[in-house]
């Protein structure tokens, strides 16, 4: 079969909800991925920052195969020897009380906000069914209904109405905005990205989160960070807050917690938040289940024992120095933390973003653009310098090509 074969069956069996980059994977390994006619790309996207350990972490696939020749699900019905395992693991490491597991980033998020309502009636003592929660413009927390609920993007929420109630929006990245809203007494929580990766990678001002932090905390009112992109050292420390010592009251995690092995998510929050659900009123079939553990356990030990953010960290830098010396207009702008970045292109020639990861894709490169017009630059973080240096160069000439 050649790549046209698989993508025509995906087309004629498959929902048409995604519009992908042609191209037909069939192997990953590291930095790398090849297609089924066996050409080999640096994967830049690294599945939207959940395959930070690289693709097919040994220590994280072995983990998988052990465990799933063991015990693969009991349920939350009974116990198993590995839930408690990971979960004084991922609580020590993070520095919480306790974690609720699920498997996706929106179950995670669903979670959270299910946490903050239950713990504003409860704790806050706001009257049973007027809880507010403040999200920012252009957030991308997940596609459930009530997630999409609080999305300000039309092709996130539009047909799938009737909306969840209960959310207020302020603008991302302005203080005085969210202070206004702080005002409402039966404000519960403010959920926001560390940085706005499907909005293109927005990097608020220096300061802000830690002043939205300081706000909330004046108003009793939880700081809830989704850390589903931002998290896992994707941007050069463990949690994009750590950049400004920020500890959120609940923090989201989700995608590289695994490494991309399985969806693995979770919420961590410290007693008084947490043991506000009580038994049997939240949970999920597969939610911590042993493999779940046993290869998030592996994908943390990798993030620590290879020292994966401080690469971040170190490469981030390198990388867009390099593509900010690329003289061309179609470059507007690049931007990010870490190695979590995006290019902003400014259409010429009636060329624009999708063109341009077209090329990157003939050049050994994908990347796909987010929002039409910003290309997100991802990469593996086990990245190394001499490849951060020569996938610089594939973008460099692919761009200075139009
Ligand atoms: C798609 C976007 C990225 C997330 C944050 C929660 C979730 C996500 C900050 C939900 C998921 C994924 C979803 C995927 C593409 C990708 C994405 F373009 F959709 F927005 F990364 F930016 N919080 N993001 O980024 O986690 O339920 O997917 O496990 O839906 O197309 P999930």
């Amino acid at each position: 079969m050649t790549s046209k074969d698989y993508m025509d069956r995906e087309a004629r069996y498959g929902a048409h909800n995604y519009h992908p980059l042609p191209v037909v994977l069939e192997k990953g390994e590291g930095v790398f991925v090849w297609d089924v006619e066996g050409k080999k790309y640096f994967d830049f996207l690294s599945a939207y920052s959940a395959v930070n350990q690289g693709h097919c972490h040994p220590k994280i696939i072995g983990a998988m195969t052990e465990q799933a020749q063991k015990l693969t699900l009991t349920s939350r019905a009974f116990y198993n020897d590995v839930l408690g395992e990971f979960e004084e693991y991922v609580t020590k490491y993070f520095g919480y009380d306790k974690v609720l597991p699920m498997n996706t980033g929106a179950e995670a998020d669903e979670t959270a906000l299910k946490l903050a309502r239950k713990w504003a009636y409860e704790v806050k003592g706001v009257p049973e069914n007027e809880a507010k929660i403040i999200v920012c413009e252009n957030n991308f927390h997940g596609r459930t209904i009530t997630i999409i609920s609080m999305s300000t993007d039309p092709d996130a929420y539009k047909g799938f109405g009737p909306y969840t109630p209960g959310f207020i929006t302020v603008p991302y990245n302005d203080i005085d905005a969210l202070k206004k809203e702080l005002e409402d007494e039966n404000v519960a929580a403010f959920l926001v990205e560390p940085i706005q990766g499907e909005a293109g990678v927005y990097v608020p001002d220096d300061g802000y989160l830690k002043k939205a932090y300081d706000l909330c905390k004046e108003k009793n009112i939880l700081f809830i960070a989704d850390e589903v992109q931002t998290g896992i050292a994707r941007t050069g420390k463990l949690l994009a807050c750590d950049h400004e010592s920020v500890r959120p009251d609940i923090l989201i995690l989700g995608k590289a917690l695994s490494g991309g092995a399985m969806p693995v998510s979770a919420v961590l929050a410290d007693d008084d938040i947490m043991l506000v659900i009580k038994p049997g009123e939240h949970g999920s079939t597969f939610g911590g289940n042993p493999v779940a553990g046993k290869v998030a356990i592996a994908a943390l030990e990798v993030i620590k024992n290879e020292k994966l953010a401080e690469n971040a960290e170190k490469l981030g830098k390198i990388f867009r120095e390099e593509l900010r010396k690329i003289d061309s207009p179609m470059v507007e702008l690049v931007r990010g933390k870490g190695l979590l970045n995006a290019m902003i292109i400014k259409p010429t020639n009636g060329k624009e973003a999708w063109d341009v990861c077209l090329k990157l894709r003939d050049n050994g490169l994908l990347a796909k653009p987010t929002h039409g017009h910003i290309i997100r630059f991802a990469p593996p973080l086990v990245i190394n310098e001499a490849q951060i240096r020569e996938a610089a160069k594939i973008i460099k000439d692919t761009i200075l090509s139009f």
